[in-house]
């Protein structure tokens, strides 16, 4: 098994027995429709492969398709009845979600039982940061799945196992190119490149996105200026956004990334960024898209805190966007780290409706060599407290959107280690119902990804949930943050000093001295702990009660200051990097005994993994405190690391050399 049929496998069940009362035949009452089509051919194709393609029991109960106006939005309800099987729902996507999650009670060889299951975010999205080129910007599992210079005529049945995948756990939009954006992708010779995806993954009822490049005027339209308050630029957008819904006529929308990292925007004009999301918005809402408004944004500023930098951009503009356009929103407030509080915005733009972007792919996670099960991640955000209305406003509650940047590549497995597959899984499970918890998630995905065997299941779940913190001991324990490597984002280089930018350096963030480590944020620092509600603000205010996973994002410690656990600040994060590793060979030792339940070619795949895994581990454990250790002058309570830093440092640069 190379891992290419990812959670739909629809290997024969172990238990026909258990499913005679399905018959497969199947009544679409719910009328005629695309969709419909696509869950009738899935449930088929599920069926067939799991129970075998005759059904001879004088019992089986014909399948329905029913309409139930009752069900909200694209939610679903499969009932159970003494005569038939009926899966209803309000709209077409409803009955092929329903589909999947009926298909996905066999395939975990569940009694079937009756379920009605409502998405709590309309909005479920992936983010390609795809190339014109093929490239992948931060794709770690081969090139782009989209074949630009074959498109439109060549269409690669690989589209259509794309769009099975996300409409299986509820994925209804993609934005297919990178926020980076080349302009290209809205000439009619991309346009209609774009149209053919659109049109195999409609019939998943997944919706298509575009990010856009804000200079497009000046760049496709040869005007002198983009604007957002020039009546040509604003023409322009009128004129090209019409010819896209040509193209596409149920096109979701812009994705536009501007003002940051280089990228252009409505400042360079002196516009504020609602003004260049309204003039987009006015473009597009005839035709009843919505524009998607990055808030990834941070001028460069040495005596500020990147950590402030969106908020106090965006803040102020609560309440001036038009009614189609979503903010969308980091998870934390840097950049993806394997552990931030979660961003300030959230819960601070009442009048905003917000988006929330996770990212799939393992940019500061490991690449594709590193285990990190994500759904830890993603429920940590998405459970924290605002308190924007009291008690109780998590961050789930404040978004009406959630995006994830996608870890496929072509990769045969997609996603290059097989175990980020349950990334992208618990991703869009978690889209449609932030309440599933995620050991729940991690044992649907075992049980239909890789062996049913219970004990292995069992195990697996536990290297999973395990996964994260084990990352964060090895490389950024007790609140480091962004001491990664120059660039490439792997590996460690804490003692980087200078970068194009000081807030692309290492030091900048983690501010170790002679005194001790961490980041002050607080009155007497940069006071970023102060955009947050007064009470969460409380839990993070006083170094002796912060929650140690966020003391050093928010203080600055003194390395022989006494910590709630017991060790002084220099000894337990000896122990969290120590432990990291550690963590890492319980996990190779793990995935040892699950040997001969999970298909052997995918064993060995992950198992070669797992080994790189704990050689980088080392890596970080070793840089990390032999640097540190330059400043506490404090000796390591374990085993000293067998390479001096001179050595790391010469490893490290190997990475970087081109
Ligand atoms: C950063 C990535 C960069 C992206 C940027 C973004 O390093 O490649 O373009 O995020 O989200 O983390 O725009």
């Amino acid at each position: 098994d190379d891992g290419y049929r990812l959670w739909l496998k629809y290997d024969k069940s172990a238990q026909p027995q258990k499913y005679v009362s399905v018959s497969r035949k199947i009544v679409n009452n719910f009328g005629p429709s695309e969709v419909i089509q696509t869950a009738e051919k899935e449930l088929l194709n599920g069926l067939n492969g799991m129970l075998g393609k005759d059904n001879s029991s004088p019992n089986s109960k014909n399948i329905l398709f029913e309409k139930n106006p009752a069900i909200a939005n694209q939610g679903f309800k499969i009932e159970l009845l003494s005569n038939k099987i009926s899966i209803q729902a309000s709209e077409p996507n409803g009955i092929l979600y329903g589909v999947f999650a009926f298909l996905r009670q066999i395939q975990q060889e569940e009694n079937l039982h009756s379920k009605t299951s409502i998405p709590k975010i309309q909005l479920r999205m992936l983010n390609h940061w795809d190339n014109v080129l093929g490239t992948i910007e931060r794709g770690y599992a081969g090139s782009s799945l989209w074949k630009w210079y074959e498109l439109p005529e060549t269409i690669d049945p690989r589209y259509t196992e794309y769009a099975r995948a996300n409409a299986s756990i509820g994925i209804n939009a993609v934005a297919i190119n990178n926020v980076n954006a080349s302009a290209r992708f809205l000439t009619p010779e991309y346009l209609s490149k774009v149209k053919a995806l659109a049109d195999v993954f409609r019939k998943y009822g997944i919706k298509v996105y575009l990010s856009l490049n804000f200079a497009s005027p000046k760049i496709l339209g040869k005007l002198k200026t983009s604007d957002p308050l020039d009546p040509q630029v604003r023409q322009w957008w009128k004129d090209k956004t019409k010819e896209v819904y040509q193209y596409m006529p149920d096109f979701g929308g812009f994705l536009v990334k501007a003002n940051s990292e280089g990228e252009p925007g409505p400042q360079e004009y002196g516009r504020t960024h609602a003004d260049g999301a309204n003039m987009l918005a006015e473009a597009i809402s005839p035709f009843g898209g919505k524009v998607i408004w990055r808030a990834f944004v941070y001028s460069p500023n040495p005596n500020g805190d990147r950590f402030k930098e969106a908020f106090n951009e965006f803040k102020p503009l609560d309440g001036q966007f038009a009614k189609n356009v979503i903010v969308q929103v980091k998870n934390g407030p840097i950049d993806f780290q394997p552990r931030e509080p979660f961003h300030p915005l959230f819960g601070a733009m009442p009048k905003t409706p917000l988006g929330l972007e996770f990212q799939i792919t393992q940019e500061y996670l490991g690449f594709s060599t590193n285990l990190f099960y994500q759904s830890v991640l993603f429920k940590e955000t998405l459970d924290a407290d605002t308190y924007s209305k009291g008690k109780g406003s998590t961050v789930a509650k404040e978004i009406s959107m959630i995006a994830g940047v996608a870890n496929t590549g072509s990769d045969r497995n997609w996603t290059g280690h097989l175990m980020s597959q349950a990334n992208w899984y618990a991703f869009g499970r978690l889209a449609w119902d932030y309440e599933l918890s995620s050991e729940k998630i991690a044992q649907e995905w075992t049980k239909m990804s890789l062996t049913k065997n219970e004990k292995s299941v069992q195990t697996i779940e536990n290297m999973l949930m395990k996964s994260r913190e084990t990352y964060v001991n090895f490389t950024t324990p007790l609140g480091l943050h962004h001491i990664m490597g120059q660039s490439i984002h792997w590996g460690p280089e804490p003692w980087l000093t200078r970068s194009q930018r000081p807030d692309w350096t290492s030091i900048y963030y983690h501010r170790a001295d002679s005194l001790g480590l961490g980041f002050n944020r607080k009155e007497s620092g940069s006071a970023a702990l102060s955009l947050y509600h007064p009470e969460v603000q409380k839990q993070w205010a006083d170094p002796k009660t912060t929650d140690l996973k966020f003391l050093l994002w928010f203080h600055h410690v003194a390395w022989n200051e006494k910590l709630s656990s017991g060790r002084t600040l220099w000894n337990e994060l000896c122990f969290r990097y120590y432990t990291g590793v550690e963590e890492v060979r319980q996990l190779q030792k793990d995935w040892e005994s699950v040997k001969g339940t999970v298909d052997e070619e995918i064993f060995n795949d992950v198992k070669g993994r797992l080994a790189v895994q704990h050689r980088e581990a080392s890596n970080w454990r070793d840089a990390c405190l032999l640097y540190f250790q330059t400043f506490s002058k404090m000796p390591i309570p374990y085993e000293a690391p067998k390479r001096s830093l001179a050595e790391m440092k010469k490893l490290v640069e190997i990475y970087q050399l081109k």
